[in-house]
């Protein structure tokens, strides 16, 4: 044997080890994280993983994407894609009561034929941030937020590095992966996990998460993937799209298990809505031991025909509800009330309360709202006070507990001028609000910029409070056209500002200069216009010069133009706004000041126009049947059926009389034979792209 066949020899050799310690390590991983039952130690499993990485370092060239040393990779954006489920992903609404809970019952057995039998499956709810897994052929390929529920964020680097998450699932005996599969789960964040993060967090002085909802979603967009590999982030998976799917939602949670993923153990199948709510009382005792925070208990209709027969109203399934317990309360001091200055101006109390925990999260501040829930309560400094929180929502001062005065509380103090600048507030007719009269407060700048940066606004990332703040207290910025004038030498002046992340902020300034014109409307932040109106504005004027041209003077006389309207019963372009914020509009058009600030806007590159997206129905392919087989040369599988779903076409799985395109790559195999045979039209990938692109 010569030198170059022993080489090779070895290569071979040491390639084969690789390859059998990645399914050693991906089966303790799987026990470890999924089964929480390690069978060998931490040292044991990380010289596995340390021998992996010698050999992978060697031939760094054989590496596979999904090697357990490959969790965490992949590079840190200023921001993440937008990209479209394949198939929308819904919410769950919600019931608080069995009444409730009888209701939807009800509903479910009204909407099937008379007699269904319905069978239900019950499952914790679990606290945590929604995420779609595209398995394709068995490899993770893309992982993203709900987001609005038809477009999410990309968060695969991230979500790689959530170890109870396969990147590779496990074939079932005797079972080939689908080709495609949509895995739906939450991704949340263990009590234990979040307690030692917040340890940590005040050790270094960093403000601490609320509750374990916001660590995991804190955790889940960072740019950094090895910030959120630090981050303990757990996943359960409670859902499998469409294709891939058993007749049995029960059957699907026993398939994502022999696929490899961490299934809730606490469902149960019951028989009748009375079991359901015995299950839910049997839980609500159990919820507290679990290791991570559950809000309620979903009740799922387990016949998978029986939910698509009941489909879906807007954004909820019909098929599912979550019944949430109700929120805990905890008693504490109310130490101090804190008056701040909004954007709009408004002064709004917040309590400052003695630290508590509750629900899982330590609240020091609830809200009091106004003057009048103040005065309604009889809310005084130093009384002790019952607060609650459900989920989300911030915590609020439910009452005062009477029987503890001292004698020794003192009554609130409605502030006369604004804690701000000074200048004096007012209360104007039945308004609940007090507000700054002075138009320049500076606090109205810096909200204003806050919200300007926002991201359902302009969505400027790395632009948070403290920058701003800094930005206005060093002088850099006065209003939001200064944001596109700073420039790096400017930014690295300011703490903890590397140049990094000076870099990373003015590509999110410049990247937001493309925004449409409808986000520009709403971060401007008028009153009144909100992200729906801003829209409305937008799609009707189409551009800034034409909102200041045109309409102004039509919105000046929009009472008079719903009349005709109405009158003459033609269409209401003004069908989503009213009088009040038709004035405020022209009212915040009018003020030179504001033209100014738009003058300047347009001056450093803003788009201020809107393209309202093209209409599905040109496109070749709205309305059609399409089947996508064989290995298509530059689109991913997923990727092609979202552009396909984009255009309003129908992605199916197999081929019949009814397809009218199947679009054909590498080793296509029987739905290429099956379209020939029946005559369907069969193009390629180029074909399809040129098609579609119109
Ligand atoms: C359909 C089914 C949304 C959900 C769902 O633990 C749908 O099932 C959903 F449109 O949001 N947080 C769960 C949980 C959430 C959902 C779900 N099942 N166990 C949860």
């Amino acid at each position: 044997m010569n030198e170059l066949d022993l080489f090779a020899d070895e290569k071979e050799q040491l390639l084969a080890e690789a390859s059998s310690l990645r399914q050693e390590i991906r089966h303790h991983e799987y026990l470890y994280y999924v089964l929480d039952a390690p069978e060998i130690t931490d040292s044991e499993y990380d010289r596995l993983m340390v021998r992996l990485r010698e050999i992978e370092a060697t031939y760094p060239e054989e590496v596979p994407d999904d090697s357990p040393t490959r969790r965490v990779g992949g590079r840190a954006d200023t921001q993440f894609a937008e990209v479209r489920h394949l198939e929308p992903m819904l919410s769950l609404s919600n019931a608080f009561s069995e009444t409730e809970l009888r209701a939807f019952d009800e509903r479910v057995k009204g909407g099937l034929p008379a007699g269904s039998k319905v069978e239900y499956v019950m499952e914790p709810k679990i606290d945590g941030l929604a995420c779609s897994l595209i398995y394709e052929n068995g490899r993770l390929v893309r992982a993203a937020t709900r987001g609005d529920g038809v477009v999410g964020e990309n968060v695969t680097a991230n979500v790689r590095t959530i170890r109870s998450i396969p990147l590779v699932l496990k074939a079932p005996a005797g079972e080939t992966l689908p080709e495609l599969l949509d895995v739906r789960g939450e991704v949340y964040m263990p009590r234990h996990a979040f307690m030692e993060l917040n340890e940590r967090r005040a050790e270094r002085g960093e403000s601490e998460f609320a509750n374990p909802r916001n660590a995991a979603a804190g955790s889940l967009r960072q740019l950094d993937p090895q910030v959120t590999a630090s981050r303990s982030l757990s996943f359960f998976a409670y859902y499998i799209v469409g294709e891939g799917a058993q007749p049995k939602h029960s059957e699907n949670l026993a398939k994502l298990t022999a696929y490899g993923f961490k299934v809730s153990e606490n469902y149960r199948v019951v028989q009748s809505i009375d079991e359901a709510i015995e299950f839910i009382a049997e839980f609500d005792k159990k919820r507290s031991t679990l290791a991570y925070d559950t809000d309620g208990a979903v009740i799922k209709v387990n016949a998978v025909a029986q939910q698509n027969a009941l489909g879906a109203t807007g954004k909820d399934p019909r098929w599912a509800i979550a019944f949430k317990y109700p929120p805990e309360q905890a008693e504490t001091t109310l130490e101090d009330i804190d008056w701040r200055v909004g954007r709009t101006g408004v002064l709004t109390p917040t309590a400052m309360l003695t630290p508590v925990r509750l629900s899982g999260s330590v609240i020091s501040r609830a809200t009091l709202h106004n003057e009048d829930f103040i005065k309604a309560k009889d809310i005084r400094i130093g009384d002790r006070v019952v607060i609650n929180k459900a989920g989300e929502i911030i915590p609020e001062v439910l009452r005062v507990v009477i029987d503890k005065r001292t004698g020794e509380e003192k009554p609130v103090e409605i502030p006369s001028v604004c804690p701000e600048c000074g200048w004096s507030v007012e209360r104007q007719g039945a308004e609940a609000a007090i507000r700054c009269t002075n138009p320049h407060c500076p606090a109205l700048g810096r909200e204003g910029l806050i919200h300007f940066v926002s991201r359902d606004a302009m969505n400027i990332e790395g632009c948070g409070p403290s920058v701003i703040n800094q930005l206005i207290d060093s002088g850099l910025v006065r209003d939001a056209a200064d944001l596109y004038t700073l420039t790096k030498e400017q930014l690295v002046t300011l703490e903890r500002m590397g140049e990094k992340s000076a870099d990373n902020l003015l590509a999110a300034i410049a990247a937001s200069k493309e925004n449409e014109l409808d986000k520009l409307l709403f971060a401007l932040g008028i009153r009144h216009v909100g992200a729906k109106v801003a829209r409305t504005l937008a799609s009707i004027y189409g551009s800034m010069d034409e909102l200041l041209n045109t309409g102004m003077l039509e919105l000046a006389k929009i009472s008079e133009y719903k009349k005709e309207a109405k009158e003459n019963k033609t269409e209401d372009k003004f069908k989503d706004m009213g009088e009040k914020i038709a004035e405020s509009v022209v009212t915040w058009l009018s003020v030179p000041a504001n033209q100014d600030l738009i003058e300047r806007l347009k001056a450093a590159g803003l788009k201020l126009t809107f393209t309202a997206p093209a209409s599905k129905e040109d496109n070749p392919f709205f309305g059609k049947t399409l089947v996508f087989t064989g290995t298509l040369p530059t689109l991913g599988r997923a990727e092609a059926k979202t552009m396909a779903q984009d255009v309003g076409a129908k992605v199916s799985g197999s081929v019949s009389k009814k397809t009218d395109y199947v679009i054909a790559g590498e080793e296509a195999g029987s739905k290429l034979d099956k379209a020939v045979q029946l005559g369907v039209k069969v193009i390629n990938e180029e074909e399809f792209i040129k098609l579609i692109n119109g």
